[in-house]
């Protein structure tokens, strides 16, 4: 520190405890390196296929993952880079399954939407809009069924709530009290089509409470806020009182996918978002309660720099799927010749 007189703490800011702190900011870097640097090998034809980056949401994924055990399930979307990294799935893996390498988290078989690891409880990695919601509600009965006490948490993003799957799995969780979380990742758009654009009733909580769940938002772009929400609806789902919906309200700062002219957008309304950066502004904040130095920064960012290296490394030294595989897992009935 230099003699510069120190930033008094505001009173809006509830200082955390350092080591907690210094984790969550880890976590956002390490799915903000992450994805710039996958970013750069689908610009190098390393990575083929779709890739829908999470940049700008990081908060949402690590800080509703605090509230989740190691017992929980998680169901995500084809935008769960953060999610997967932040289950504590090893970035090699994930790497390589972009790369559509063997030792990837799903045989190299999945690519980036299609991430899964069964023992880590990650169910998916769901292309279809909406897919997801389903299989939360599947994996949320079999624990009553089995009288288990573990929750399952879905991610899914605004555009799903126009599918017939989300109506479905809420009505048939709230019925039968399942213990699911259903999280929305409301980052305004659709693809390139706004909420308004194709929802009557754009008030998503209204929505959840209609099916009879409890319901509340948070500002997904603040991981203290998301962390304590997903907590208090959490802790709720764990003693039984049935499904919950919380709103995260968040932004993505890229393209949908790597295609797209953004055109339904402006320029303006991004640069507004970006001003309130979830990992910025945490570590703006944090420097202001003086839980981080510069020098604290600069190790965390070594450290995550390191470890995308090592992702990397694991991905091009990752062996093909041999040929001699090319029809396993797959169905074709027996012949009678
Ligand atoms: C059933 C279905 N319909 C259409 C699509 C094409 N599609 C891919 S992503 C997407 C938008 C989904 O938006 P949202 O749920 O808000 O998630 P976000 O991309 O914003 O994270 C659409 C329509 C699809 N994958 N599945
Ligand atoms: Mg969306």
């Amino acid at each position: 520190m230099t003699g510069a007189a120190a930033p008094a703490i505001r009173p809006d800011h509830v200082v955390p405890e350092r080591i907690h702190a210094l984790e969550l900011l880890r976590e956002m870097l390490r799915i903000r390196r992450f994805e710039e640097k996958a970013a750069e090998l689908y610009t190098g034809g390393k990575i083929r296929g779709f890739l829908h980056l999470y940049i700008g949401e990081e908060a949402v994924a690590v800080g509703t993952m605090q509230a989740l055990t190691a017992e929980d399930a998680i169901v995500a979307t084809y935008r769960e880079h953060g999610q997967a990294l932040a289950r504590g799935i090893p970035a090699g893996a994930l790497m390589a399954e972009m790369y559509g390498k063997a030792n990837g988290c799903s045989r190299g078989r999945g690519g980036s939407m299609h991430f899964f690891d069964v023992t880590r409880r990650f169910y998916g990695g769901h292309a279809i809009v909406g897919g997801g919601l389903p299989v939360a509600v599947g994996l949320a009965l079999a624990d009553t069924l089995q009288r288990r006490t573990r929750v399952t948490a879905c991610f899914f993003g605004d555009g799903a709530v126009a599918e017939g799957e989300f109506h479905e799995s809420l009505n048939l969780a709230a019925l039968w009290k399942l213990p699911v979380l259903f999280l929305c990742e409301n980052n305004l758009y659709a693809m390139g089509t706004a909420l308004a654009r194709h929802q009557a009733q754009t008030d998503l909580c209204r929505k959840a409470e209609s099916y009879g769940l409890c319901a509340e938002r948070a500002d997904g772009m603040d991981v203290l806020a998301v962390e304590a929400a997903t907590r208090r609806v959490a802790e709720a789902v764990r003693l039984g009182l049935g499904p919950h919906f919380l709103e995260l309200q968040t932004y993505r700062f890229r393209a949908h996918s790597m295609y797209d002219p953004e055109l339904y957008r402006t320029k303006d309304e991004v640069e507004q978002w970006k001003s309130r950066d979830p990992i910025t502004t945490f570590a703006a904040r944090l420097r202001d309660c003086r839980l981080l130095s510069e020098a604290d920064l600069a190790d965390l960012e070594a450290a995550v720099t390191a470890e995308i290296d090592d992702a990397v490394r694991v991905a091009e030294e990752g062996p093909w799927e041999p040929v001699e595989d090319l029809t396993r897992d797959v169905y074709t009935p027996v012949s009678r010749s």
